[in-house]
């Protein structure tokens, strides 16, 4: 099986009572690129990709178009497996895996409608067909982070992540409390992502002043030196998320004991094909790790339930979808959802979900 076209989108994502705002960018409407690969069989499998705007990673909408664009013309006739696909797309464009990953996700796509088989039975065999999620409330007063996070509990979440960062860090540790006192005692777990806007000084001020809270630091510090700076002064666990920006640098990470688990994104590391090593190596070191993406549809959102299913359950923190801040789905009968925290592995083969590619109006790219 091999390509035989490739087409291009893009699709603006409104942000659901928004905007959402996270230390590193504050976004209303995300703009989300989808690529549609056509084999020569005549099926058809889809990719997304989607930035939480410029400014959370070094990755952004029109750079993953013009990248696409780039690699386009040489991935025609390309075989329709993953690792001749991504050793093609190294061959065409050095880097910017956030867009090789939308490729790759068309690939297993396409893989399982040609097997019969679902993407997590590609990656490995799913361990769950009810995927464990966890709710992300954005920068906001302390007040309202304890509601919202009350909220979360009654809903039944496992876990919660509270965002803070980009204002005075005592009102991020008030915030802290606040989600504290709304979901201790029922089991939830709690990640503290600043999104790498805090100081190290910062960082080991709320570590100091939280003892009896017992949250992970998600990427609190701008670049790997700082984790480094803070990891033996911090009493709390450190996970990775933004400094993980390839297979390399989340497995050195791991391997010299730096983090104690990762937030990982599926596009920011490459796709599903490299997200499987990463899930092994996380597997073969105890680390405990989400499989999520920065924002996205339901391609994006099927993609990371599926690689998520397939994790160790006593090292799996989640798949974190935009679905509850996105309006309607891509697939209106398949559209992938959560409910009561958990999020139902997509049944049917590939990724399960079949866009209603009328909302994407014409491509911007043809090849
Ligand atoms: C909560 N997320 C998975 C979604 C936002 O894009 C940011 C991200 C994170 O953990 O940094
Ligand atoms: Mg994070």
């Amino acid at each position: 099986m091999k390509i035989a076209k490739l087409h291009i989108y893009q699709h603006d994502l409104p942000v659901k009572n928004g905007p959402y705002r996270i230390a590193s960018s504050v976004v209303s409407a995300l703009d989300t690129t989808l690529v549609k690969i056509v084999a020569d069989n005549g099926l058809v499998g889809w990719g997304e990709t989607c930035p939480v705007g410029p400014t959370y990673a070094e990755a952004h909408a029109k750079g993953a178009r013009a990248a696409l664009v780039e690699m386009a013309p040489g991935l025609i006739g390309a075989e329709l497996l993953p690792l001749p696909i991504h050793r093609r797309m190294d061959a065409l464009l050095a880097g910017h895996n956030y867009v090789k990953a939308a490729v790759d996700i068309a690939c297993y796509d396409l893989l399982g409608k040609h097997l019969k088989v679902s993407v997590s039975d590609l990656l490995g065999g799913a361990l769950t067909d009810r995927v464990p999620s966890y709710y992300s409330i954005g920068v906001a007063e302390p007040d309202e982070t304890g509601r919202i996070a009350a909220e979360k509990r009654r809903e039944g979440y496992p876990r919660l992540q509270v965002k803070v960062g980009a204002r005075p860090v005592e009102i991020d540790i008030a915030a802290i409390r606040k989600a504290w006192e709304a979901i201790r005692g029922s089991g939830m777990r709690l990640a503290v992502d600043a999104n790498r806007n805090w100081t190290t000084r910062d960082a080991m001020r709320v570590s100091r002043e939280c003892p009896d809270i017992p949250f992970i630091l998600e990427q609190p510090c701008n670049t790997v030196e700082d984790l480094r700076k803070i990891r033996p002064q911090v009493q709390h666990a450190i996970y990775m998320d933004e400094n993980g920006v390839s297979l390399a640098t989340a497995i050195a990470a791991a391997g010299s004991g730096l983090v104690d688990g990762f937030g990982m994104k599926v596009t920011r590391i490459g796709g599903l094909q490299p997200m499987t090593a990463f899930r092994d190596v996380c597997d073969a070191l105890n680390l405990p790790h989400t499989c999520d993406d920065a924002w996205g549809g339901d391609i994006i959102a099927a993609a990371c339930t599926h690689i998520g299913a397939t994790v160790r359950p006593a090292l799996n923190e989640g798949v974190w979808l935009a679905a509850p801040y996105i309006e309607g789905n891509y697939d209106a009968r398949n559209g992938v959802t959560i409910a009561d925290g958990h999020i139902a592995r997509p049944t049917g083969p590939g990724l399960g979900v079949v866009p209603d590619e009328a909302a994407f109006g014409d491509p911007v790219a043809a090849f």
